[in-house]
């Protein structure tokens, strides 16, 4: 068979032109070809679009393939490269056939997915606990509002953990590669949602806690939120969630207590500044405001944030504002008001005021800024400040976050701390806390992947400390539990490595002592305290 040409990508009814000749791609069977697409799905495209025009990662078109070849590209794949490739082939996730494979395909046009409709998300649409039979009050004793849901990722599973004793409360099935995981606006409920775009909701009343309704609304995605205001506009707690999807390019708004889904709206649009139609602008991060009845949701690749007002949900009014391309992750100021998103690939943080409803800043930073939702702390000098750190660049900033106080400094880099190398996906802190907590989990050296740096608030100059979390896998992310003195590090293994498929290691925050390990956990990811999470603390 000759390379196996895929569907046309969807163009909104305009034929798309090939831009090479497909004839020269290598050729698949229509079986290798059909793991090549589920590899990409699963792994690829998260970074480089369905579509592969490129975001996070660069355009894998066949104009840019070709050129390349089978062994320069199946190189990179198994290696990774400094810029934020991951080293799939090192890391055990892809053999070194799966690797070739992989460059070969990627040298065909991709094949366009499905799209999805309301009736089929209805279909997909579970209530395994109706509303009027789930329990009236907590059927425990534990401090549920000190659970962390942590996300299970390689067994598409969350574990609910009791904050207070480290135990695993309940281990429940989920979507596959939970993302993140949110609060309802009492904290009751979590959230979660699967790279597989499936949305689970978990009861934390129950005994022990478990799904009490799903849906999935996207084939891929990874971003959900809750309906958290309730002011002179009407009480919309836990009313309505919303989840952004990757593919189809669309959100879904649905029922905050039973997951119907009752809204979709898609994002297919035109890039903010050279007006060009996209075919794949993907839901990135997404946070309710708690001024007013709305949810702000980034477009990625059209660079947009929109402001969807969910007073009326069948005919949502949205505010279309110009950010910046690519728009990724994000979180609120200490204050509440000013939404800081990562446009990772233009090096930028887009600073949106969400009660005067527009970008007030885009602020220059280092490469490849990677906040998670970042961290509000007190600059000794400059005060108020947020700060993220960089996946292509050794270096946590800190951004002036006071306009009224500290004008000279807001929307701002006041400081530049260096780290141990790139590869940071995250950092925490917790107003509690003298220290920043940083990791540097894509760094292509294993020493410094498993190593954490702690930053003195007080002498922000450089880490005080950094240190090696375990002797084996990757530390990655951070939570504080509900009273923020004790900081939640992960530790991933490996799903096929007994005894070292992953872990969460507990310190004290005042000593920086290790007080607990968590162990036997299939690579533990995110990890959401359910009081810090509804307050939004970080
Ligand atoms: Fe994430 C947040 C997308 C890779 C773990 N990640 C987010 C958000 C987005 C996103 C849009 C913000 C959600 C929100 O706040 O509403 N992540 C993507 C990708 O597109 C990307 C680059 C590639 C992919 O294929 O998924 C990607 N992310 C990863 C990982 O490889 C991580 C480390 C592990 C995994 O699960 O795949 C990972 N992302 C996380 C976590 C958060 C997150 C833990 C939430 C951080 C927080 O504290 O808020």
């Amino acid at each position: 068979m000759a390379g196996l040409k895929g569907e046309t990508p969807p163009t909104g009814g305009v034929e798309a032109t090939p831009a090479v000749e497909l004839g020269e791609a290598p050729v698949l069977t229509t079986e290798e070809f059909e793991q090549a697409r589920q590899i990409f799905f699963d792994r690829c495209a998260g970074c480089h679009g369905v579509l592969r025009n490129g975001a996070t990662g660069p355009a894998l078109t066949p104009d840019k393939t070709l050129p390349k070849g089978t062994l320069a590209l199946a190189s990179i794949i198994f290696n990774g490269t400094p810029r934020g490739m991951p080293d799939w082939g090192k890391q055990g996730v892809l053999t070194a056939e799966q690797a070739e494979l992989m460059a070969k395909y990627i040298q065909n046009e991709p094949p366009a997915p499905p799209e999805m409709s309301m009736e089929q998300m209805r279909g997909f649409w579970k209530v395994l606990v109706a509303p009027e039979d789930r329990p009236t009050e907590p059927q425990h004793t534990r401090n549920w509002e000190n659970f962390f849901a942590v996300t299970l990722r390689d067994a598409g599973q969350v574990a609910v953990i009791d904050g207070d004793t480290y135990e695993v409360v309940a281990t429940v099935n989920t979507g596959y590669a939970v993302h993140i995981s949110r609060m309802s606006a009492t904290g009751r409920y979590v959230y979660t949602i699967g790279r597989d775009g499936k949305t689970a909701l978990i009861d934390l009343w129950m005994d022990p806690p478990a799904v009490v309704a799903e849906v999935k609304t996207c084939y891929d995605a990874r971003s959900v939120e809750v309906s958290k205001y309730n002011g002179p506009e009407g009480d919309f707690t836990d009313r309505y969630a919303i989840v952004g999807c990757y593919w189809p390019p669309h959100f879904v708004i649905v029922d905050g207590l039973t997951l119907e889904p009752l809204k979709v709206v898609s994002t297919r649009s035109y890039t903010y500044d050279t007006q060009e139609y996209h075919p794949e602008p993907r839901v990135a991060s997404i946070v309710a405001s708690h001024f007013s009845p709305k949810w702000v949701v980034n477009v990625k690749e059209t660079g947009q944030i929109w402001l969807v007002d969910y007073t009326d949900v069948q005919n949502p009014a949205i505010k279309m504002l110009n950010a910046e391309r690519f728009l990724h992750d994000g979180g609120w100021d200490a204050s509440g008001r000013y939404f800081l998103v990562a446009a990772n690939n233009a090096n930028k943080i887009v600073v949106l005021d969400v009660q005067e409803e527009k970008v007030a800043a885009i602020v220059e930073t280092e490469k490849i800024p990677h906040p998670g939702r970042g961290a509000n702390w007190i600059d000794p000098v400059f005060g108020p400040v947020w700060s993220t750190s960089h996946l292509g660049e050794g270096a946590l900033v800190a951004i002036g976050t006071d306009p009224v106080n500290h004008p000279e400094y807001a929307w701002k880099v006041v400081r530049t701390i260096p780290l141990p190398g790139a590869g940071s996906l995250f950092l925490k802190t917790h107003p509690n806390s003298d220290w920043i907590w940083v990791d540097h989990t894509l760094n292509p050296d294993e020493e410094i992947q498993r190593t954490v740096c702690v930053i003195a608030k007080a002498n922000p100059v450089e880490p005080y400390k950094c240190w090696q979390v375990a002797d084996y896998g990757r530390a990655v992310h951070f939570e504080y539990n509900m009273e923020g003195n004790q900081v939640w590090v992960s530790v991933w293994g490996r799903a096929d490595d007994p005894g070292r498929t992953g872990e969460i290691v507990v310190y004290d925050d005042k000593t920086l002592e290790e007080i607990a390990r968590i162990p036997n956990l299939v690579t533990p990811t995110g990890k959401f305290n359910v009081y810090n999470t509804v307050k939004d603390i970080y």
